[in-house]
């Protein structure tokens, strides 16, 4: 039988290990970040291909959900302009949230699952994914212009 000292060091050893992988997305340079995007948007892109092959382009704008990123992160469009937020995770749900202006938080959705808004007002849209823009750094940004 393990002694309770030995049981309270695997503890301590399992809480240190999640300390050290929590906060890993604030660690890397700007460059190792955009290297990353770089890689996993190159991967939610076969995702969403493999996943919704053949889908007609109805002018709306498609930004991907994957480990932990919005693919394209930053993106610009024309007003009226209806973007698509589609999870191409394998297991993780996510969110859409403009907290800035004042736009409730989307539901959660799963992988597969899709959340829209429209854009009717030019602007700067900062927004974030509620369970993931603090400890995974999961954050996007629509400009809206004329
Ligand atoms: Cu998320």
């Amino acid at each position: 039988m393990q002694s309770r000292s030995s049981q309270t060091a695997a503890f301590l050893i399992i809480g240190a290990a999640a300390l050290a992988a929590a906060p890993a997305f604030a660690d890397i340079t700007d460059d190792e970040k955009a290297a990353k995007r770089a890689k996993v948007c190159a991967q939610a892109d076969e995702r969403y291909a493999e996943l919704f092959p053949g889908t007609k382009d109805d002018g709306t704008v498609i930004v991907k959900l994957y480990k932990y990123h919005f693919c394209p992160g930053d993106l610009t469009v024309k007003t009226g302009t209806t973007v698509r937020w589609v999870n191409v995770d394998k297991r993780t749900s996510h969110s859409v949230w403009l907290k800035e202006s004042k736009i409730n938080e989307s539901e959660r959705f799963f992988p597969e699952e899709q959340w829209e808004f429209s854009f009717q007002a030019s602007g700067n849209y900062p927004y974030l994914c509620g369970p993931h823009w603090e400890n995974e750094g999961m954050l996007g940004s629509v400009t809206v212009t004329e």
